[in-house]
């Protein structure tokens, strides 16, 4: 029985240490602030259920390239807060921005993709980073609609080559069957671009101090109590 609690105990001290590491780590992250400006498309407020945007245009830090955009807003929900945007307006777009980076600096750069729930072909958008292609992804919105979008967050460890570094998400999706006929309206959908940088040092350093430190507190409790 005695050996039963010391269990319990030690388990839950263990828990314990974990969820403040735990803790700390998301804490440490919330702090960081994204190198993007408008990540979450939430400016300007978009009135109607979404914003038409030309190529050449620029909206709240992003520019909008290649055909156009729909800068969306009640049309669908969003992955983060309330806009997000489509990336084939009326034809293939892109946005992209140009981030103040540190050469050498490591970076996280994470989003939420999803795809137009309308036309009958997955959705396809390339990722470039300091103008090299470091994603080609494709979401499939079958089963999706407009109020179940099932956004997928995707996250790339990434390094600046440059003080300027510019990051632009680009539909590579055409022309597919949709309401009206063959068109191009449905493209990838995507939010919450954040990028944070990653002190790696300073990283390691609070994680294996952190760590050996909860543990050695959750040992001299367990045993602590169970003398
Ligand atoms: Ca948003
Ligand atoms: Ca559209």
């Amino acid at each position: 029985m005695k050996r039963y609690w010391q269990n319990i105990q030690r388990r839950m001290a263990f828990q314990f240490a974990m969820a403040i590491l735990l803790g700390v780590t998301a804490i440490t992250s919330a702090r960081a602030a994204s190198y993007v400006m408008n990540g979450g498309f939430e400016d300007p407020v978009v009135t109607s259920a979404q914003e038409f945007r030309s190529g050449g245009t620029s909206f709240g830090g992003w520019s909008v390239g290649g055909g156009s955009i729909d800068h969306t807003a009640s049309f669908w929900q969003a992955a983060e807060a309330n806009q997000s945007v489509d990336l084939n307006g009326a034809s293939a777009g892109s946005v992209f921005q140009d981030l103040f980076t540190v050469t050498g600096a490591n970076y996280m750069l994470s989003f939420a993709m999803a795809g137009n729930p309308f036309g009958v072909d997955a959705k396809r958008m390339q990722v470039n980073w300091g103008g090299a292609e470091i994603a080609d992804l494709i979401f499939d919105q079958t089963g999706t609609s407009a109020t179940e979008m099932n956004w997928i967050y995707h996250s790339f460890l990434v390094s600046a080559l440059s003080d300027i570094t510019r990051l632009e998400f680009v539909s590579l999706t055409g022309a597919m069957d949709g309401a009206a006929g063959l068109d191009t309206f449905y493209g990838p959908a995507l939010d919450d671009v954040v990028v944070t940088a990653v002190p790696i040092p300073a990283a390691l350093w609070l994680f294996g101090s952190g760590l050996l430190g909860l543990i050695g507190v959750a040992r001299s409790k367990a045993t602590g109590r169970a003398q």
